[in-house]
């Protein structure tokens, strides 16, 4: 199972383009044209990771895998979506089936690239698209508290899950009536969960990303203040950078693109950052697994016990499970061998509920 990202935007904000960076592919189509982009295009980004180089190095891994997440290039959303305009309704379905958002915004003034609004205005946009998300939302909402009134007798339902439903459901209609997304809702987990349950858009964690000329990098310009502040207001993550840079980074060596940067005078690739703020904001941890032949980084949500992580690595490791051998990456860090680390007693066996941490080594002891 990969966490998945959807890019979202409106049409010509350079969602296509950031994802050609992030895939490091040319597979979507890019062009200045609204809905060039019709089928949505998968592919796995890599999440730059300190700790399995070393990992790597300490155990001697052929290969190495770094963290990997999912991103999807939906289609441009416009005004109007909600109602099915452009490719609407199934464009909303697409988004739907996504873990986070990628928000696209166009800060870039270029007038060769028509905008759909006619002028370049990155909170008016983000505004834009989220009032479509808004609506979808509210159809959704008012659908259910529908079907929840039909099925309830005069006088109110005596089944106190329905009535939580029923006065949760009120809350979060009132909520996004007043244009809100309802991820900002304050609630329980129990509550948040449930609304990811069924699907709002809203609710799913969103990353901002600012898609500037090269010139405004890497502070941004006049166009992103608003947004910045507006995102900084909700306790949200925004990003600068430059799609078009970004792609370009892509196709240069490394020393090649690490020189570019220099000359640039910044310190590190757009998408570096954008990866990280997307880790964060779905609040992902990382385990690991080493053997001779690859090292292998495991993103994975807080909460997830040895006995879980065992059946994402491998179905038969669940199955047969026995312990699991643990090492903090620190530790093995600074004993510098696996060996040394079992002289000193630093590998601990854990059962199949123990929480894995951030920086956990796992060896699964299994038995089929
Ligand atoms: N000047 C400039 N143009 C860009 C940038 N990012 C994208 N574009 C151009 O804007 C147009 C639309 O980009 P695309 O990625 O297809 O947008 P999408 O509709 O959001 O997928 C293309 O012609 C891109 O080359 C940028 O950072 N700067
Ligand atoms: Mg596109």
């Amino acid at each position: 199972m990969k966490l998945t990202a959807g890019m979202i935007g409106l049409p010509n904000a350079g969602k296509s383009t950031l994802f050609n960076a992030l895939v490091q592919t040319h597979k979507a189509a890019t062009a200045p044209y609204p809905f060039c982009t019709i089928q949505p295009n998968v592919g796995t980004i890599f999440v730059p990771d300190q700790r399995i180089i070393r990992l790597a190095q300490i155990i001697g891994s052929e290969t190495v895998h770094p963290p990997a997440l999912e991103v999807v290039d939906l289609a441009g959303l416009v005004q109007g979506a909600s109602r099915g305009e452009g490719l609407g309704n199934q464009f909303l379905g697409r988004i739907r089936e996504v873990d986070a958002l990628l928000h696209v915004v166009r800060a870039f003034p270029n007038p060769d690239v028509p905008h759909p609004m006619g002028e370049v205005d990155p909170l008016r946009d983000v505004q834009v698209v989220e009032t479509e998300l808004v609506l979808a939302d509210l159809e959704l909402v008012d659908r259910r508290l529908e079907r929840l009134r039909k099925g309830t007798p005069p006088g109110g339902s005596k089944d106190p899950r329905l009535r939580w439903e029923y006065e949760l459901l009120g809350r979060v209609r009132a909520h996004l009536n007043r244009g809100l997304p309802a991820r900002q809702l304050e609630g329980s987990d129990e509550q948040k969960d449930f609304l990811l349950g069924i699907g709002l858009l809203t609710m799913k964690p969103q990353v901002y990303c600012c898609n500037v000329e090269e010139k405004d990098l890497p502070a941004g310009s006049p166009l992103t203040k608003p947004l910045e502040a507006f995102a900084r207001g909700r306790g949200e993550g925004c990003v600068i950078l430059c799609a078009k840079l970004e792609e370009e980074l892509v196709m240069l060596e490394a020393r090649e693109a690490r020189e570019y940067l220099e000359a640039l005078g910044l310190e590190a690739r757009g998408i570096h950052q954008l990866l990280q703020e997307l880790y964060r904001t779905l609040g992902l941890k990382t385990f690991y697994t080493a053997n001779e032949k690859e090292a292998r980084a495991w993103p994975f949500l807080p909460g997830t016990t040895a006995w879980q992580a065992a059946g994402r690595i491998h179905s038969d490791f669940q199955r047969g499970f026995i312990a699991c051998e643990c090492i903090s990456w620190k530790e093995l860090d600074s004993c510098g061998s696996l060996s040394r680390a079992r002289e000193l007693g630093k590998i601990r066996l854990e059962g199949r509920d123990y929480l894995v941490a951030d920086g956990d080594i796992l060896y699964i002891r299994f038995h089929v």
